[in-house]
């Protein structure tokens, strides 16, 4: 009878939460807690230091105050565990009573907790998950990461534009990957090309070897890959350990794959491999020099993709708080839709009626600078739509 007694006693905190919604719960005391969840241990862990490190980055550049408030950042760890993510956001909005719910490194992590943002009318920031369906499984999610669709369609076309006719995909089989397979194809289709074969790894599980004899066979002009971070140097070492970094199959893929967290692991093998995607620790601007200067002053390692997300998600609460004057609830919410602010990515919007980011999308090579490698920038898309949501 576990799972009834569970079940009411997730009603009641519903029922709790919604209640504190509607007494403001958060408006009492000069204090504002914001609370992060973010897989800190498991298969996810870069995930979540990389967020937790620009969290704390931000804090230390802006302050401790926003919107008149004193601001207390909490953090959990969900391990990458649905069902513990769901329990610690009940608890930090019953017990805690957070004026924001921030992380989520795993799109099954944010469409567990999306119910309890509705209830509680809790604004939710998406720093990592990246399925574009998450914005629509509550009004009160905002995302700062990225959508699949979004960093898809410009490889396809870069594909397409440089001879090659004939692609095997490979995802990860959950909603990230599902929307890279189909939103590359579709448009991949479009350029003239074909996908020849569509393949798909477990999330849990980085035994390549069976899906990379398929490629082997299939011989394609190219291999499309989508691995959520922390997946691309298992994926590289055994992509050249079967040789086929020398078989003339050539890699391309989103910019998850050739993450800067592990570009120095996967070594040699990467170079020349081209990928789309929103965020380089390469890119070439002032705030991002900035920003990778003073990140790595603080950590001992390279700012990726996972980490700008963190910092922008805590821009745009700081800016929500701003214009809320410190309340929570919608009137956060409401200060948080159609911000415009200059990321270290590059220039950024929170489109307001789809609470989704509006961000260039890059197309890259990796290359060696300076003795290390970089996902180099040399064709930029400007203010790309999450493309599942242009009607
Ligand atoms: C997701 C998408 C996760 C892209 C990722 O890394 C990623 C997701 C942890 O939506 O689960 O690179």
């Amino acid at each position: 009878m576990r799972t009834t007694t569970s079940r009411i006693t997730r009603r009641a905190m519903l029922a709790a939460a919604a209640a504190l919604a509607a007494g403001g719960a958060w408006a009492q005391g000069d204090t504002v807690k914001i609370g992060v969840i973010l897989p800190m241990t498991g298969p996810s862990a870069s995930t979540g230091k990389q967020i937790d490190a620009a969290i704390k980055l931000w804090v230390a550049q802006n302050g401790n105050k926003a919107g008149g408030k004193k601001v207390e950042v909490i953090v959990k760890d969900d391990a990458g565990v649905a069902d513990t993510t769901r329990r610690l956001a009940q608890e930090l909005v019953v017990n805690e009573k957070v004026v924001a719910l921030a992380g989520f490194g795993l799109t099954p992590l944010a469409l567990a907790t999306a119910p309890i943002a509705t209830q509680s009318k809790t604004p939710m920031v998406i720093m990592a998950a990246a399925t574009s369906s998450i914005t629509e499984a509550s009004p009160y999610v905002v995302r700062t990461s990225f959508t699949l669709p979004q960093a898809t369609l410009g490889l396809a076309d870069w594909a397409a534009k440089n001879k090659i006719r004939k692609v095997v995909s490979l995802v990860t089989d959950y909603g990230p990957g599902n929307d890279a397979e189909k939103y590359f194809a579709e448009r991949f289709t479009l350029d003239g090309g074909t996908v020849i074969e569509k393949l798909r790894t477990p999330l849990r599980g980085a035994d390549f070897a069976p899906v990379l004899q398929k490629v082997r066979d299939a011989q394609p002009d190219a291999l499309f890959v989508f691995l959520p971070s922390g997946q691309g140097a298992a994926f590289m070492k055994q992509f050249a350990e079967r040789g086929l970094d020398k078989s003339g199959i050539k890699l391309i893929a989103t910019g998850d794959v050739t993450d800067d967290d592990q570009l120095a692991d996967i070594g040699d093998v990467a170079l020349g491999v081209v990928t789309s995607h929103h965020y380089s620790a390469a890119h070439n601007s002032l705030a991002n020099k900035k920003f990778v200067e003073a990140f790595q002053a603080a950590n001992k390692f390279r700012p990726n993709f996972m980490a700008v997300a963190g910092y922008d998600g805590m821009r745009l609460i700081y800016m929500g708080l701003a214009n809320s004057k410190g309340a929570g609830g919608d009137a956060l919410l409401a200060g948080m839709k159609g911000q415009v602010f200059e990321s270290p990515r590059g220039p950024v919007l929170i489109d307001a009626q789809t609470r989704e980011i509006v961000q260039d999308i890059y197309t890259r090579k990796v290359e060696r600078v300076n003795g290390q490698l970089y996902n180099v920038e040399f064709d930029t898309q400007k203010a790309v739509k999450d493309p599942a949501k242009v009607k």
